[in-house]
């Protein structure tokens, strides 16, 4: 290993892309998703691709995309540039002392980190992890076009494709009676066989949650995602007691810490990862020891990342030894396009872990260029 081996740049790119319907969760509406792609260059010439991601700006977590370039560009990669590039944890330390919070900066970065080491050591970034239980991961599909009848038709399709089998539905916008005629009509549209979850979003005080949470096992869901505000986790706990069917915590879940307060509490049977809201690769598995040790069941969550982070996701989740409720690591395809050469294989209701060195994901710098903000502002500018 060439020790004089240094960070050399880092550069946090804007990437907005649109979708290919609008997504309709309890906060906002998505029509469009902006990535921040992380790309970073070593002194012996290998680069690493990160990406972060959110959900309406700030409509869903305390990071935007702004803000996660503007930490990266304004403090994250001063601190690293210049120091080893052959040690990502060594890197992360040194940012765990002087950069606060900004999981989703620190996520990407450590992403970056991770993807040119694998290149640089031949490995894909699974094996830097420990290594792969598993190749392909199962892939659940969220309904959330606002339609009930166009969301049976959108699962029916994908089940004939065989790239969904498993839906998840976003409720929480509305009244709690139309939300539940929502879900009711979906299950009688895909019949009684057909899995379905449903992601609250945290819009429900506990009152409304008990009432909807009896209509909901009424109605067959699998598992209830988050029904109430994220920091009241003592009735996330009398929900997870009263109820039968499953209570998954997300925003409420971040990292290590969360998950054994969490745990420690009783307050979810079912853990959501995420490597944006966790910091990292690293932090989502020491995430996911935390709710091992504790009996609790691990899903592999999205914050509708695209190709690169999606992928990075994908690493992570291969190498949980326990993984019982599956990923929805679905963004890319959500997106109309990507940064990416070739996006990620989605097949037989499974998304395949990539195999080559670091991630196995390659920046398609003509799209890159094409979809970058700054470009579109200073087109915009020539033109005006
Ligand atoms: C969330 O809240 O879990 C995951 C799937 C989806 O449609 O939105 C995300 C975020
Ligand atoms: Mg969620």
């Amino acid at each position: 290993m060439n020790a004089s081996c240094r960070i050399e740049s880092i550069e946090a790119v804007l990437v907005d892309l649109p979708t290919i319907r609008a997504h309709k969760l309890a906060m906002t509406t998505l029509s469009r998703q902006t990535l921040v792609i992380v790309r970073l260059t070593d002194s012996d010439g290998v680069t690493g691709l990160g990406e972060a991601t959110t959900i309406g700006g700030l409509a869903y977590g305390e990071q935007s995309p702004e803000s996660i370039k503007s930490a990266i560009d304004n403090y994250i990669a001063p601190l690293l540039l210049g120091t080893d590039a052959t040690s990502p944890n060594a890197a992360m330390q040194r940012l765990a002392k002087s950069v606060q919070g900004n999981s989703f900066a620190k996520s990407a970065v450590e992403t970056a980190l991770l993807d040119a080491q694998g290149r640089r050591l031949g490995l894909p970034v699974h094996a830097l992890l420990g290594g792969a239980v598993r190749h392909a991961l199962p892939v659940l599909w969220t309904l959330a076009s606002g339609d009930a009848s166009r969301d049976v038709d959108e699962a029916l399709a994908l089940i004939e494709a065989r790239r969904h089998r498993v839906f998840k539905l976003k409720i929480g916008s509305g009244e709690l009676a139309a939300d539940i005629a929502h879900v009711q009509a979906i299950r009688r549209g895909l019949g009684d066989d057909v899995m379905l979850t449903v992601d609250v979003n945290q819009a429900w005080d506990e009152p409304t949650a008990v009432r909807g949470i009896t209509a909901l096992e009424a109605a067959g869901v699998s598992l209830v995602e988050q029904p109430v505000s994220r920091r009241n986790r003592r009735a996330l706990a009398r929900l997870a007691a009263r109820f039968d069917v499953p209570i998954m915590a997300d925003e409420s879940v971040h990292d290590a810490v969360d998950a054994f307060e969490l745990a420690a509490e009783g307050a979810a049977d079912v853990h959501a990862l995420k490597i944006s809201q966790a910091g990292g690769l690293w932090p989502t598995l020491r995430a996911a020891a935390v709710a091992d040790a504790a009996g609790v069941g691990l899903y592999g969550g999205t914050l509708l990342e695209g190709s690169i982070g999606s992928i990075a996701a994908a690493h992570v989740f291969a190498a949980c030894p326990q993984l019982a409720w599956g990923t929805e690591l679905f963004g890319p395809l959500l997106l109309k396009d990507d940064v990416v050469l070739e996006r990620p294989v989605y097949r037989d209701f499974h998304l395949l872990l990539p195999q080559s060195p670091g991630l196995g994901v390659q920046l398609d710098t003509d799209k890159l260029n094409f979809y970058r903000r700054d470009r579109a502002t200073s087109s915009v500018a020539v033109t005006a």
